[in-house]
């Protein structure tokens, strides 16, 4: 009997490639795949089957509700929505929420990335890191810079810290290497440490 043939309204809304590509990258079960496609699409109003930046951290709000991520949301939605279209599909949405919550560190950081580089155009500079740091000190229970540290002093210190080649831009290398080498660091600047 063929897979899934008395289901056939889920797979109306979920095609068998996505859940191909979305098993692979994943690793999660059908019926998980599934479970979270209708949470999702819980989220989305009307027809559309994306979510806009409200709706995305309303909804990324719900899933890390111990945590202070008010700002955070913002900066992760620009992470999660790879494609640059100002909303998050259901495959990026899946594939970026588990890839910061179960992957190894490498992946996490790989997301943390792209957290920061909020232009998109592969590096991070001075300016990024300023103002991904709020949302990181909100994040961490800090409601504002240490007395001692400005954002100003905190961020030229990760440049010089990451910046290995100092060509004043960050790269993806440079940042997965040095957070990985570097635990402060890496609990000061990953978004997803604790997910
Ligand atoms: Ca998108
Ligand atoms: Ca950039």
């Amino acid at each position: 009997m063929g897979v899934g043939q008395s289901k056939s309204d889920d797979l109306a809304v979920l095609d068998e490639n996505t859940y191909e590509v979305l098993s692979r990258y994943t690793k999660l079960k059908r019926d998980d795949i599934l479970a979270w496609h209708e949470r999702f699409t819980q989220q989305c109003t009307g027809n559309l089957k994306t979510m806009n930046k409200e709706q995305f951290c309303k909804f990324y709000k719900e899933l890390r509700p111990q945590e202070n991520v008010d700002r955070l949301s913002e900066c992760v939605f620009r992470a999660f929505d790879l494609d640059g279209d100002h909303g998050i599909s259901f495959t990026e949405f899946l594939i970026a929420y588990i890839s910061t919550t179960e992957a190894p560190l490498e992946q996490k950081l790989r997301y943390a990335f792209n957290v920061y580089d909020i232009d998109k155009n592969s590096s991070i500079d001075r300016a990024e890191i300023i103002l991904v740091l709020r949302s990181m000190f909100e994040l961490l229970g800090m409601s504002d810079a240490p007395e001692k540290y400005s954002y100003e002093q905190c961020a030229d210190n990760i440049m010089k810290n990451l910046d290995s080649n100092s060509d004043e831009r960050i790269s993806k290398e440079e940042f997965i290497q040095g957070l990985k080498n570097d635990p402060f660091l890496q609990s000061l600047m990953n978004p997803f440490q604790h997910v």
